[in-house]
């Protein structure tokens, strides 16, 4: 059976311990690592479609495109109902400025917390075509922070039918449901359907 190589061009660790997670259940249809030297460059855009498509179409000039190898990288936003979708394509910006603390005090007293994490894929196939593939989580704001696991806005989501944030889920359940997990099952069946060559 043939394997395939993820490659993700991403700086952030736990993405990648996240993707093997969720590609572990494929057994070892897919390996997955890093390649440093590849950067992600942001586009400022309204819409982490357009930031991942772009910043991938960058990559597609200089990478050679190899058999049986996709080069993957994401753009993730946490969208806000009640703040008309903020942070949004900025949510990096935010974490590191605002900070957790900073998002939740813009939801200090609003009743409707719904929110939902995106994530979009950039994509470079085998073919050297660049392809977009998308995940979304629904759920809501948490009145304060709460766990330690995962990353970045985990201490204040909560997906939806859960009474717990991804920071207070193990991993493994993160990754069942995760905006991650959905685009990057959808990519994996794209994969080996043969849709994505
Ligand atoms: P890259 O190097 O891949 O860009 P990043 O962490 O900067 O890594 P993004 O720009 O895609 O990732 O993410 C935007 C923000 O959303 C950033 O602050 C992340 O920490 C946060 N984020 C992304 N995925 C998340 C997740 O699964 N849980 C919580 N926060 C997440």
């Amino acid at each position: 059976m043939t394997q395939f190589k993820i490659v993700l061009v991403t700086g952030n660790v736990n993405k990648k311990r996240e993707v093997e997670t969720i590609l572990s259940e494929y057994d070892s249809t897919f390996m997955v690592e890093m390649d440093p030297t590849l950067r992600k460059v942001e586009i400022q855009a309204d819409d982490i479609a357009d930031i991942a498509r772009q910043a991938m179409l960058e990559i597609s000039r200089i990478v050679k495109p190899r058999k049986d190898t996709y080069i993957v990288l994401e753009d993730d936003g946490l969208y806000i109902d009640a703040l008309g979708g903020f942070p949004g394509p900025y949510s990096e910006y935010v974490y590191r400025t605002l900070g957790l603390d900073g998002v939740l005090k813009l939801m200090n007293g609003v009743e409707n917390r719904s929110a939902t994490f995106r994530a979009a894929l950039g994509v470079l196939t085998p073919s050297g075509k660049v392809e977009l593939v998308q995940g979304s989580c629904r759920g809501r704001i948490a009145e304060s922070k709460r766990g330690k696991g995962g990353f970045g806005y985990d201490p204040i989501f909560i997906p939806s039918g859960y009474d717990i944030t991804f920071a207070e889920m193990s991993i493994e359940e993160k990754c069942k449901i995760s905006h991650r997990a959905k685009a990057f099952r959808t990519l994996a069946d794209l994969i080996i359907s043969g849709v994505l060559k």
